[in-house]
């Protein structure tokens, strides 16, 4: 039985990750950091079936401590602030969790279990402005956010450790993925849950920044196989994930709305505020070099992940509301 190490357990991938590598045979450990609130919702369904330890990014003894007591045959490395528009609010923070961090979790592991194979959560963001059109794993990186730049010191510390000591480090350059467990605030999820809510009554329009920002959105459950099998080559390397189609935050307004009957445009207003200072305004990736070498390509489409969070949102309120006297 291998023993999975996984970094952001309680986000979206990581839970997904979790949920993969049980129904594989792993043994799995995940890493939270102490918070006075346990909020563990999206792993509820297996803390009978892993193990958490406690540690933090921005703690190097913390690291050395969780892969001493687990000793990983694989870790990935998910946990980062990963909310773009907080990277600007918050630079420094972001870079000691999102860059930084990733190094102390590499020196930790060349430290403590040097053969352990390693997965680092690189990002479709460090493509910003695109100098080429679809990206792929040549492509020149032009981070626009705070964000996209500590991703991409985050990838080249990781090329670096491969170089360097010979560990078995990848990274996995994933574009936007998303689901019924993504976090409220990114864009798919913020429209997916407006919806339900005006469906049901209980919100009348729905706030956002750019419509015409263009993503290569993909299904998380579909994107942590691709993590893991990285990490079952005989050798390391990176990977650009995604679907190979692009859509606008439009797009996905319209087939939300329509998926319950309803025109975005009687909802949907702009807010300024919700613009960024720096756009990424569009992502393509080509995923071949993924498809060719790990044999892996996504199953969910683009109309499939957006009813998907929609029925999911719709089910999640409908179950909150107050039975009506005839339903009781
Ligand atoms: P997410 O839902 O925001 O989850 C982030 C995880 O990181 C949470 O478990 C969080 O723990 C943990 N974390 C944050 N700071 C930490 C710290 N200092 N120490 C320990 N844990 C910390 O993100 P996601 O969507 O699952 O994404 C997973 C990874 O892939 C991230 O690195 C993200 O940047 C990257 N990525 C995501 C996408 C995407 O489209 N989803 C695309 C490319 C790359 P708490 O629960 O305690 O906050
Ligand atoms: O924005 C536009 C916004 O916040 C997508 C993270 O997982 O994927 C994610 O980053 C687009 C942007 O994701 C709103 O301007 C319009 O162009 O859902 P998002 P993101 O910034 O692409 C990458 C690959 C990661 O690595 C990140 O960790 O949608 N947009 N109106 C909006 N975005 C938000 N959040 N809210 C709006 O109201």
């Amino acid at each position: 039985m291998k023993t999975a190490l996984i970094t952001g357990v309680t986000g979206q991938d990581g839970s997904h990750l979790a949920d993969f590598l049980l129904a594989k045979g792993y043994r799995v450990a995940g890493m939270v950091r102490r918070a006075s609130v346990d909020h563990h919702e999206r792993i509820s369904h297996l803390l009978d079936r892993i193990t958490l330890v406690q540690g933090d990014l921005l703690d190097p003894s913390s690291l050395v401590r969780v892969l001493e007591e687990v000793r990983p045959d694989e870790v990935y490395n998910l946990a980062a602030m990963s909310f773009v528009p907080t990277s600007w609010a918050q630079p420094v923070l972001t870079g000691e969790f999102t860059a930084l961090g990733a190094t102390r979790m590499l020196e930790a592991v060349r430290q403590v279990c040097p053969t352990a194979r390693f997965y680092q959560a690189s990002s479709s963001e460090m493509f910003g402005k695109v100098r080429e059109i679809p990206q792929t794993e040549r492509t020149p990186f032009h981070p626009r956010s705070p964000y996209g730049v500590a991703k991409a010191y985050a990838h080249w510390i990781t090329v670096n450790y491969r170089e360097s000591y010979g560990m078995h480090a990848s990274s996995g350059i994933l574009f936007n993925h998303e689901g019924p467990r993504r976090g409220h605030e990114f864009v798919t999820r913020k429209i997916s849950d407006a919806v339900a809510k005006i469906r049901l009554g209980l919100a009348r329009q729905l706030a956002l920044g750019n419509l015409d920002a263009r993503r290569d959105w993909g299904y998380a459950g579909d994107y942590v196989e691709a993590m893991w099998l990285m990490l079952q080559q005989s050798v390391p390397g990176d990977y650009v994930i995604a679907t190979g189609q692009a859509h606008t935050v439009r797009d996905f307004c319209r087939i939300a709305f329509s998926h319950v009957g309803l025109a975005y445009e009687d909802y949907v207003v702009t807010d300024p505020k919700m613009l960024r200072p720096a756009e990424v305004d569009s992502l393509l990736g080509d995923a071949s070099l993924a498809r060719e070498k790990l044999g892996w390509s996504p199953r969910v489409s683009f109309e499939g992940l957006v009813r998907m969070m929609v029925d999911s949102d719709l089910a999640i309120l409908s179950s909150r509301l107050p039975r009506s006297p005839e339903r009781a």
